[in-house]
């Protein structure tokens, strides 16, 4: 169905984007060493937003350099100093979520109604947490004495911009380590209004620095001889390059990579709760998740009873403007990924696999690729092999337990997984066998803080979040 958009969008106004802005480094903007700018844009309209900097070797090296001397005077802070700071900034972020929800949205499409209840209020609560433990090191299990790495080159991808640096940089700097973070080129503007938010929070010069740029910038920072440690979240392709680069230094690493999630539903699973799992599991962010369940396994003797359920709920999605709330499923982050969607789902459908979406008017400019059903999928198929990081399900069939893991677990990747049922035992047992760093149960895509995230297999190495998380950034 086509439908009325309620005439209420969040209003743009909340945010004032400047035309440009330059790098973040040593507590002030500042153009690029050679000039050099970039666009970005809104996908929703394909509108530039501003103009960024694109940080060249000098510039990475200017703040490298300015992180170096900071963390001289920002390791040797007591915790509870540190805390102060880290508290601060989440304090503001709740502030100012209202304006950094409508940033978000705009730069990378997703409906506000996601920015606004799931990325923001994650953001927060990552610099809360860590701000808990920065004076509580000494019992975390690390040593009495865990002591900071030094300088952190951190790089992280489009797809929650926000969230990915709060990730990064709040264990970072609990720990006592200063950072240097690359965000990525099509969605640079939240990371530039962060900055600005650790010069309102008083955060000492060159403690965070962000240089935007492209995957050269991102390079040029993991060649550094001057920093310790590179955390990076991306392309399985781009971690396996940035292994390549530090093998053979002093530097440590952290990857969270791709993903080709399982969601696996058995015959006696509540169906109306699994269908939301699974809706939210590949629609949420237009399913440019690490994580998404992009392999629906179902159990073969409900596979007519939940693939109609789910194509009625497909039917009620609405795709469209990011910033209307009723919108389900905003914009493409970019023409390339787009493409890249295109080009499997495509692929899906040349070999063989049955493609069905609902009937959706997509608007005339921006990126946008409608809610993507596929069944008939084989696991030879790309589409069940491959991730495609957009809202396209292939649903694959089982009938026996062994024979869901051994489906599920047929893949290079190994991020996360999800099992509806209503067998403690069963979920027990599976959450053993399936090879992923996360495996929800009767849920999705639940994130907290506290809990660490990261991959087996190609999604990566190390850990993220919770306790597990400052490991990554301290020396035992
Ligand atoms: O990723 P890139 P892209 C997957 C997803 C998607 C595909 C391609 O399947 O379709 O990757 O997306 C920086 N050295 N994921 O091309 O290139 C880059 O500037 C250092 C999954 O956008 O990996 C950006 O900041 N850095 C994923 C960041 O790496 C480099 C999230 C990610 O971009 C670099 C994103 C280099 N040589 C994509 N080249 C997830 N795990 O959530 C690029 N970069």
């Amino acid at each position: 169905p086509v439908f009325e958009y309620a005439p209420a969008p969040e209003s743009r106004a909340v945010v004032d984007i400047a035309p440009s802005y330059g790098l973040f480094i040593d507590g002030e903007f500042a153009e690029a060493g050679d000039g050099k700018v970039f666009k970005t844009l809104s996908p929703s309209s394909e509108e530039a937003l501003s103009e960024v900097a694109q940080a060249g070797v000098e510039d990475v090296d200017r703040a490298v350099k300015a992180a170096r001397k900071a963390f001289e005077t920002w390791s040797a802070l007591p915790g509870s100093e540190r805390a102060k700071y880290l508290f601060r900034i989440a304090r503001i972020i709740q502030e100012r979520s209202r304006e950094l929800a409508v940033l978000e949205s705009l730069d990378n499409g997703k409906p506000i109604r996601e920015s606004r209840d799931a990325d923001l209020p994650l953001v927060a609560a990552h610099f809360f947490y860590y701000a808990g433990w920065a004076d509580k090191l000494a019992h975390a299990g690390y040593g009495p004495d865990p002591r900071p790495l030094g300088v952190a080159g951190q790089i992280i991808p489009w797809n929650f911009p926000l969230l990915m640096l709060a990730w990064k940089i709040a264990p970072a700097l609990a720990c006592g380590n200063t950072v240097v973070l690359k965000p990525a080129e099509t969605t640079p503007l939240s990371a530039l209004f962060f900055a600005d938010i650790c010069r309102q929070a008083g955060l000492p010069k060159g403690v965070v620095n962000i240089v935007t740029g492209d995957g050269s910038t991102g390079a040029e920072l993991v060649a550094h001889p001057g920093i310790d440690k590179v955390a990076f979240t991306g392309s399985t392709e781009v971690g396996k390059a940035i292994a390549r680069t530090v093998a053979g230094t002093r530097k440590k690493v952290t990857l969270e990579l791709g993903g080709k999630a399982a969601n696996i539903v058995f015959d006696d699973a509540p169906i109306d709760q699994a269908i939301e799992g699974i809706i939210g599991g590949i629609f949420f962010n237009q399913g440019h998740v690490c994580c998404a369940g992009s392999r629906l396994l179902v159990q073969e003797s409900v596979q007519d009873e939940l693939l109609d359920a789910l194509k009625r709920r497909m039917n009620t999605l609405r795709v469209g403007d990011p910033l209307d709330k009723n919108t389900d499923i905003g914009a493409i982050n970019s023409a390339e990924q787009l493409a890249r969607i295109r080009a499997l789902a495509d692929a899906g459908e040349a070999e063989g696999a049955e493609r069905w979406a609902p009937q959706c008017e997509l608007p005339s400019s921006g990126y946008w690729f409608a809610p993507t059903l596929f069944t008939g999928v084989t696991q030879a198929h790309r589409i069940a092999r491959e991730e495609i990081f957009g809202p396209v399900l292939s649903v694959l069939t089982f009938r026996t337990p062994e024979e869901a893991v051994a489906k599920a677990n047929n893949t290079p990747y190994g991020l996360s997984a999800g099992i509806w049922t209503e067998k403690g035992s069963r979920i027990l047992w599976m959450a053993n066998k399936l090879r992923a760093g996360v495996v929800w149960s009767n849920t999705f895509n639940k994130f907290d803080p506290a809990s660490p995230f990261g991959g087996y297999k190609e999604s990566g190495y190390g850990r993220e979040g919770g306790l597990h998380g400052l490991e990554a950034y301290l020396d035992v």
